[in-house]
């Protein structure tokens, strides 16, 4: 493979004529979308069409939202004719990383992921990267090609998600190309496409919670009764942490057919996963670390020690719990 990026670039669009019917194949996330986007950009002339397909379910609220916000196109893989395709690119995924993907032979592959003894015409894969839309940041400079607005959003959200905003594997060249897209890109969009975690419907969660609640010596309990998806608990015990004296919030909901129980804690004192495992840990899964920690029992097992759908005596019964196993005083 050749190492100069200009020679790499040759190489990429050699794999490609003009009359080709290109199918880009992702798991879509943020990076993943926004790398299909810069090889869509990339190939634009240069193929008869180009359509992106997602071979699973994308269910995040800030996925959708940046989906819708940024207008883009995408199909799922089973709305696609997959057999009138002539050319497969396959971005910020291998063909081992998902059962459908596995059914392709890919013609390019560029990756970020550690190689799994993938083959095709065209790979570049740099496990050393923290974003796939690093390394196609590249690739449109090289190609002297000047990110849209919406693309460079896109590859900027995809890098910040990714890296988790520089918290993860990261090097000087996912610092450059944020660098290079920070100009072009809409940052008040991508801040409001983070943000859009919630549904309108959550809310309803959050009123129930701060009207509940136990709040006494920095410990926070607030039981949410039955909730349409566990993730709002995770949202309302971070919403929580900002409060300034709160130290320690516990929040639990029942989903299905288990109690959800999320620590959160400011991770100085006392270890969150510790005090999950003590109080929880005998009746479920419990675990977790220093400041996060999450539980779950199931409810035939809850029902013989507290009525699940008597949501003040489940919070009443957390909180004893916690209190007298978890070393809580
Ligand atoms: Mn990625």
């Amino acid at each position: 493979m050749p190492s100069n990026k200009n020679q790499k670039l040759d190489a990429f669009y050699q794999q490609f004529s003009g009359e080709q019917h290109v199918l880009i194949l992702i798991n879509a996330d943020p990076d993943a979308i926004s790398s299909a986007m810069a090889v869509k950009r990339l190939l634009w002339r240069k193929a008869a069409n180009i359509t992106i397909a997602h071979v699973n379910i994308i269910k995040r609220q800030d996925n959708l939202a940046m989906i819708r916000r940024l207008n883009i196109k995408l199909d799922h893989i089973s709305n696609v004719e997959t057999q009138r395709f002539d050319r497969i690119v396959m971005v910020d995924s291998q063909p081992v990383h998902h059962e459908i993907l596995a059914g392709f032979k890919p013609h390019v592959i560029i990756d970020h992921h550690p190689l799994s003894g993938a083959e095709a015409p065209y790979i570049d894969i740099r496990p050393n990267y923290g974003a796939t839309a690093s390394i196609l940041t590249e690739y449109l400079k090289s190609a002297k090609i000047k990110p849209s607005t919406k693309l460079a959003t896109a590859l900027y959200y995809g890098i910040k998600t990714d890296t988790s905003n520089f918290e993860r594997q990261t090097i000087i060249e996912d610092v450059r190309a944020f660098q290079y897209l920070f100009k072009a890109a809409d940052v008040q969009l991508v801040k409001k496409i983070d943000q859009s975690e919630m549904r309108s419907r959550d809310l309803k969660h959050f009123k129930n919670a701060i009207e509940n609640k136990r709040f006494r010596k920095g410990w926070i309990f607030s039981h949410l009764g039955k909730v349409g998806n566990p993730d709002i608990c995770v949202m309302v015990a971070d919403f929580f942490m900002r409060v300034n004296d709160a130290n320690w919030i516990v929040i639990s909901g029942i989903y299905g057919n288990k109690l959800v129980v999320i620590f959160r804690s400011d991770g100085l004192r006392r270890n969150a996963g510790r005090i999950a495992t003590k109080s929880l840990g005998q009746l479920g899964s419990a675990g977790g670390h220093k400041s996060m920690a999450r539980a779950e029992i199931p409810l035939v097992d809850l029902k013989t020690l507290v009525d699940p759908e008597n949501d003040k005596k489940v919070q009443n019964w957390i909180v004893n719990r916690i209190r007298l196993r978890g070393g809580k005083n």
